[in-house]
């Protein structure tokens, strides 16, 4: 009796602990046309506050999941049980905000969050401001913005009246020539311009480590490479995936500012073979894996900065069967961890050879070394060595750090993650459900017709009213 209870407690604890992994794919594969599964899957949070812990909308739908059943539910069960419970609560409403949970979910704002509600956009009148054409998209409000966005200018008063006097054909036109001229301005591309600005995030710079041009106390590696290589990967027609997954370098040049392929830098040090644009570069290991053995803060960095999820947040989880197994003995298998490492453990093995800051050895750090696991860190944990270098990226297998992030660059959420960049760069936030149309537009066309050209693709970005309507 008593060791059943024990039983029952222990599943009970472990069933609590974990978002049910399937349930993005099956509310997804429920609403495939909502907002929150167009390219991407709808994060933890939709329904948990934190998993185990429910929402509003997780605890309306948690009493009509196969009511009566003993808990907790396999995943079988779960997943066939999920989509009756989500249509018995559509006509309700989770957080009180007067619009229904179905509603919610269909126009893309969160279901228990009142402060979402979807914003009703037939309600503008035209003619309530003369200055410019509201409701629609207005090509002077545009070439106003373009010229402050790109080039760091406002337009005088005689560019604009000659804008104004054009033809629609030739301002949009005109719109396209400026956008042309100002993207190879020093504003939009030089050194802290506006691109090196969407880099920070992703490179994290830190003055007093800096190696080289304007070099800190303690210069451990130079991360103007790294600002070099995202910025020629965004420019002319580059391919934009290339930030992830470039076997080359590049050098820039100033006065003005150049960027061009170099086969080798004096600063960078990993062979060609194992080379995966700024997630190896030497910044990159050296800050971001440092002194780790399984470097799990290079994983989620990539992760990030390069396909937007953040699994601090609970995105993009792709829970992996027996994982995580804990060769480093971190204790991640505590049920608290063990949601999120299911998935950031195996996407952090194909980092294993990667060597970041070797101070007893500068000549080592920051390199690809083969059994670099067995070499430096076999104190660590008795089964460590038995880490992979195979590891998986949203539930796919990968061989290696390469695979990886070929497979990341291809992926929707290096699409997105991108048109996400430049949407909150040039229409100052992240899309909001009503421009949910036209920001889908534009990172379907980034990635089919554009094949990653972020060049062409701001040309439909300048397009879209959430750019042009003032
Ligand atoms: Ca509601
Ligand atoms: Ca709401």
């Amino acid at each position: 009796m008593l060791r059943r209870f024990i039983l029952g407690a222990a599943l009970f604890l472990s069933g609590e602990a974990l978002a049910k992994p399937p349930a993005a794919s099956v509310f997804c594969t429920t609403y495939p046309s909502a907002p929150a599964c167009t390219g991407q899957q709808p994060a933890c949070t939709y329904c948990h506050v934190a998993p185990p812990q429910r929402n509003a909308f997780g605890a309306g739908l948690e009493s009509q999941l196969a009511p009566g059943a003993p808990r907790p539910l396999s995943d079988a069960d779960f997943t066939y049980a999920l989509p009756t419970a989500l249509r018995a609560v559509e006509g309700t409403d989770a957080d009180g905000d007067g619009v229904s949970n179905l509603v919610e979910i269909q126009r893309g704002t969160l279901p228990a969050d009142a402060n979402s509600v979807p914003v009703e956009t037939g309600g503008c009148a035209a003619g309530t401001n003369p200055q410019y054409d509201v409701c629609r998209y207005d090509a002077r409000f545009a070439y106003r913005r373009v010229l402050l966005d790109f080039c760091g200018q406002s337009p005088t008063y005689a560019q604009l009246k000659a804008f104004a006097a054009l033809s629609a054909n030739d301002q949009r036109a005109r719109l396209d020539a400026e956008l042309d001229r100002c993207t190879a301005s020093e504003f939009w591309l030089g050194k802290n311009g506006q691109l090196w600005k969407l880099a920070h995030p992703k490179i994290r710079p830190v003055g007093s480590l800096k190696a080289g041009e304007d070099k800190g106390a303690i210069p451990l590696a130079d991360y103007y490479d790294d600002y070099a290589l995202f910025a020629y990967s965004q420019l002319d027609d580059h391919d934009a995936r290339e930030v992830m997954t470039a076997k080359y370098f590049v050098r820039r040049e100033t006065n003005p500012t150049r960027y061009s392929i170099a086969t080798s830098l004096p600063t960078q040090f990993v062979d060609e073979a194992h080379r995966a644009g700024n997630i190896t570069s030497s910044w990159s290991l050296i800050y971001f894996v440092m002194f780790t053995a399984l470097p799990r803060n290079a994983a989620s960095q990539a992760y990030r900065s390069y396909l937007g999820l953040d699994i601090a947040k609970q995105e993009g989880l792709y829970s992996i069967a027996n994982e995580p197994r804990d060769y480093d003995a971190k204790g991640v298998t505590a049920p608290a961890c063990a949601a999120c490492h299911a998935t950031l453990d195996p996407l952090s093995y194909p980092f294993r050879n990667y060597q970041g800051l070797s101070l007893t050895a500068r000549s080592t750090s920051a390199r690809y070394i083969p059994n670099r696991l067995e070499t430096y860190f076999s104190d660590v944990a008795t089964t460590i060595t038995q880490t992979p270098e195979a590891g998986y990226l949203f539930g796919q297998p990968v061989a290696n750090l390469v695979e990886w992030a070929q497979v990341g660059a291809n992926s929707d959420a290096f699409a997105i993650a991108t048109v996400t960049d430049y949407w909150k760069l040039l229409i100052g936030h992240a899309p909001t459900p009503e421009e949910h149309a036209e920001f889908v537009y534009t990172w379907q066309r980034f990635k089919g017709t554009h094949q990653y050209r972020v060049q062409r693709m701001l040309h439909d970005l300048i397009r879209t009213e959430a750019y042009g309507a003032p």
